[in-house]
């Protein structure tokens, strides 16, 4: 048996495969049959140029129908899929593609100037376009290839995916996402979120993290169904699209910009079936609110890039507002203290977790992998909960530094070490601080080198959208003479955030 998580999927295709599997913004429908050649196409392609099972393919694209074919050709041809958001600069990138050494690259054509040289420096042979309507050279040059390609076998354990995350010393790891990891949640959510014949899902998440890619993708191809694809999130457009749709998957963020619409009502919704909700915490009145408006209770839901999705409320029974609900089948998920002892309902401590899903470890960092599982195999997710006597998971706090701000990460060490290298800065600290539209902004605070002329909050933030994506750059940013201290002289984040509450925007 091939366990080519393509293969899965193809075993879940509709028979007639004249049914769509994307519906664009322009109602040009893409189906199942044509997704299937041109993915052929694109892995005809990538194998002829001699990539072979288990190199790596990086590709920084904005979303397109033809980005989705990538990934899929992708499986298809046993290539390690290497996903990087759109909004990554070159100093982020060019440590990506020198970390996990690609075969090829497929990037936006703005970035070539710098792309270019950068893959030629690190000797990655193949280049090539795509852009945000489809076109480039990966198009052009796969016209030419067979619209045939005999999918390649793979066993569960090997690689399907390097998907980076960043961590609290600012370095980057590439979590190595394997067949079974995404066979075995793909599978289970579909059936736990009860996927039907006629279902059809609202894609507006981006492609290139675990939300929008792994999650709301997977389970339409499980279902052999048809997603409604836009190229983001647009409040007014999915509320045109829910009219005709059935099941909408966003970040918290979507759904508070959904709650500022007018023509969010019952009415707008009530074809409506499933709405779910993560990636970051949703606050239970945003839960309220929602549900006075349409009627509908959103389903949230919490997992991580290196484990895919762990917890879910019940798509039948009750959906508890400020929690995540209860382990998915097959997964283990336990709140343990500091000292790994199990704690008891209503206890707060570390959330571990266990089961298919979670990564095998760290692209090529030994040493991380024993430091982020225990000795009996559990994963260290960084988040902290309790479970209530019933069962049901919240998540109250995090034990990694770690802002979430409109469903992205940002480790403020990253921002911390950028800011500190312009000149007139001694030190600076970065916090999340409450937003009304992103959840947390990113805050930073800045304190002047002494005798030097500290730079102005502009200044900062124009050096920074030089060096780093857009979202991890500070709404705003504070000068201050020193930064709050405890007596063992580390920075008091938690003084910050309480400082700087309600200045974030
Ligand atoms: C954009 N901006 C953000 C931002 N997104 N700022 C903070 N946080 C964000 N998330 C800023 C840009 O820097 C820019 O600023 C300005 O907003 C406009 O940019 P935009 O691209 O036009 O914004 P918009 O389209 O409104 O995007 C907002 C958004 C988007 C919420 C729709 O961020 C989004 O789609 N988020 C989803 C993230 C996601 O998929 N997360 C899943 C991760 S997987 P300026 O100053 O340059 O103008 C995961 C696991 C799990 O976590 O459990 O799911
Ligand atoms: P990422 O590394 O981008 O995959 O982000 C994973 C992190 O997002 C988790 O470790 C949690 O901290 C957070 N997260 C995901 N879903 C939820 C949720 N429903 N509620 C609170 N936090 C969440």
């Amino acid at each position: 048996m091939n366990e080519n998580l393509y293969s899965l999927f193809e075993s879940r295709f509709p028979a007639d495969r004249a049914r769509p599997l994307m519906i664009l913004e322009d109602g040009r429908e893409i189906s199942y049959g044509e997704a299937e050649a041109t993915c052929a196409r694109y892995a005809s392609l990538l194998a002829g140029l001699g990539l072979a099972p288990g190199d790596r393919v990086a590709v920084q694209v904005e979303k397109s129908p033809e980005a989705l074919l990538l990934y899929l050709a992708c499986l298809r041809a046993g290539l390690v899929y290497l996903p990087l958001n759109s909004a990554y600069q070159q100093g982020e990138v060019g440590y990506f593609l020198g970390n996990a050494e690609p075969g090829a690259v497929v990037a936006q054509p703005r970035s070539m100037p710098w792309l270019e040289p950068l893959a030629a420096g690190r000797g990655i042979r193949h280049v090539f376009t795509l852009d945000e309507h489809g076109q480039g050279s990966l198009v052009q040059a796969a016209g030419a290839a067979s619209p045939q390609f005999a999918t390649v076998q793979r066993a569960s354990s090997d690689l399907a995916a390097i998907l980076y995350t960043s961590g609290t010393t600012g370095r980057s790891k590439g979590a190595m996402i394997t067949h079974r990891n995404l066979a075995s949640n793909a599978t289970v959510l579909h059936a736990y979120w009860g996927f039907r014949p006629d279902d059809v899902l609202v894609h507006m998440l981006p492609l290139f993290h675990v939300h929008g890619l792994f999650v709301a993708c997977h389970c339409v191809l499980m279902n052999g169904t048809a997603m409604r694809f836009h190229a983001k999130f647009d409040a007014r457009r999915a509320l045109a699209d829910f009219a005709r749709s059935t099941v909408f998957m966003g970040v918290p963020t979507f759904y508070t910009r959904l709650l500022a619409e007018a023509g969010l009502t019952r009415e707008a919704c009530a074809g409506m079936r499933l709405f779910v909700s993560g990636s970051a915490p949703l606050l239970a009145e945003t839960h309220a609110q929602f549900e006075e408006r349409t009627g509908q209770r959103i389903l949230e839901r919490y997992g991580m890039t290196e484990t895919g999705m762990l917890t879910s409320n019940p798509l039948a029974g009750e959906r508890r507002p400020g929690t995540v609900g209860f382990p998915l089948p097959g997964t283990s998920v336990r709140v343990v203290d500091d000292e790994g002892r199990a704690c008891a309902a209503g206890e707060i401590g570390h959330i571990q977790v266990k089961g298919d899903n979670v990564l095998p470890g760290y692209w090529r960092l030994p040493e991380k992998n024993k430091e982020e599982f225990t000795a009996d195999g559990f994963f260290r997710t960084g988040d902290v909960g309790t479970f209530s006597a019933d069962g049901y998971l919240s998540i109250v706090g995090r034990s990694k530094d770690l802002i979430i701000t409109g469903g992205y990460n940002v480790y403020p060490k990253e921002v911390e070490l950028a800011i500190d290298e312009l000149p007139g800065v001694a030190e600076s600290a970065v916090v999340g601080v409450p937003h009304p539209d992103f959840g947390e902004a990113v805050t930073a605070v800045v304190v002047a080198r002494p005798g030097a002329t500290a730079p102005t909050e502009s200044e900062v933030i124009a050096w920074l959208k030089s060096r780093l994506a857009n979202f991890k750059v500070p709404k705003r940013v504070f000068l201050v003479e020193e930064l709050p201290r405890n007596t063992m002289g580390k920075v008091q984040k938690n003084v910050l955030r309480d400082r700087y509450a309600g200045k974030g925007a």
